[in-house]
């Protein structure tokens, strides 16, 4: 049997996840795609059946699992509609536009009982990311005591909001700190450069690391990601973002590419494949919908402690059975 996945978006995040349903995964097939316009739809659909309509696709029996990839305020009311419909969910980042709806996520998912809502932080099925987090769990770099992450954009489009270097963009650290340190995070504190841009997120974890983040959204030269953790007995960081180096005009040298999916198009791949898997036998994989609702919950405290610039302290309704 093949999962029929429907992707409600089409922008660039749509487009990729509709083309690895297409082309790269095994197990699950592009059934239906959705976007407000019908002619970039029909372009991701390439056959697949075209929605204008999301929670006509959601309830579409054509569909048996759905990814959301559409505007970051449309998600959660998506998500809400595929756990009223009990069809699993890969849900981009961030869950939900506000804590609170994250957290209504939260609370219907446990009514139900069972997991159904993955939220689409790929870095976790990066190659670099995974080594780095099995290196410090398996104890290789002693106890983890420190996380510098980099997290630079070429440029920031104009309908990018100062708070969304926060919401969309640093969330990702969020998540990421928390899972390869495997710590929650209790305070940060952010300074910005003239103009708020570059930013310097600094947080604590429960086991005491410190994190340090840049978050940058006009680095002008290209798209960068990069993390080492430090560790009492070693540091384990990532190598330069490249396969291959050229040798010209008496220079050594690599690219960057322009955005993420070329940076992390092999996460995106091992993403989908593991979620179609995880679904196919029914279990959940990556990051749960109390991840999505920590990491937008951490994302908006910071947003909300950014205008007085003293350091937040961060807090968290209990969390459920369901995601022990
Ligand atoms: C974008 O939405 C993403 O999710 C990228 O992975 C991230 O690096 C970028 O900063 C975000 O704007």
């Amino acid at each position: 049997m093949s999962l029929a996945v429907g992707v409600i978006g089409t922008g660039v995040m749509g487009a990729e996840h509709a083309r690895l349903l297409r082309e790269q995964t095994a197990g699950a097939h592009l059934a239906a795609v959705c976007d407000a316009d019908e002619a970039r739809a029909t372009a991701a659909a390439q056959g697949a059946a075209v929605f204008t309509d999301a929670h006509a696709l959601i309830s579409s029996p054509l569909v048996d699992a759905v990814v959301i990839a559409s505007p970051d305020a449309t998600h959660a009311g998506y998500a809400l509609a595929c756990l009223a419909a009990g069809k699993p969910v890969l849900c981009e980042k961030p869950i939900a536009a506000t804590a609170a709806e994250g957290l209504a996520i939260v609370q219907a998912e446990a009514a139900l009982g069972r997991r159904l809502v993955t939220v689409g932080f790929m870095r976790r099925f990066d190659p670099a990311y995974a080594e780095m987090q099995a290196a410090r769990s398996a104890g290789r770099i002693g106890n983890a005591v420190l996380l510098h992450n980099i997290h630079r954009n070429l440029s920031a489009p104009e309908w990018f909001t100062g708070a969304m270097a926060v919401t969309n963009s640093f969330v990702h650290e969020i998540d990421i700190s928390r899972w390869l340190l495997g710590a929650e995070m209790v305070s940060a504190q952010v300074a910005a450069a003239p103009g708020g841009d570059p930013m310097m997120v600094t947080m604590q974890a429960d086991s005491g690391a410190i994190i340090s983040t840049e978050v940058h959204m006009n680095a002008a030269y290209g798209y960068h990601v990069h993390a080492q953790l430090v560790g009492r007995l070693g540091t384990v960081e990532m190598a330069a973002p490249t396969r291959v180096l050229t040798n010209l005009s008496n220079a050594q040298s690599f690219g960057f590419p322009s955005n993420w999916v070329p940076r992390f198009t092999e996460a995106y791949r091992l993403q989908m494949q593991a979620w179609v898997d995880a679904t196919v036998a029914g279990h959940s994989v990556g990051a749960s919908a109390w991840d999505g609702y920590v990491t937008t919950s951490i994302a908006e405290q910071i947003v909300e402690g950014m205008a007085t610039g003293g350091q937040v302290a961060l807090s968290f309704p209990a969390r459920p059975a369901l995601y022990d």
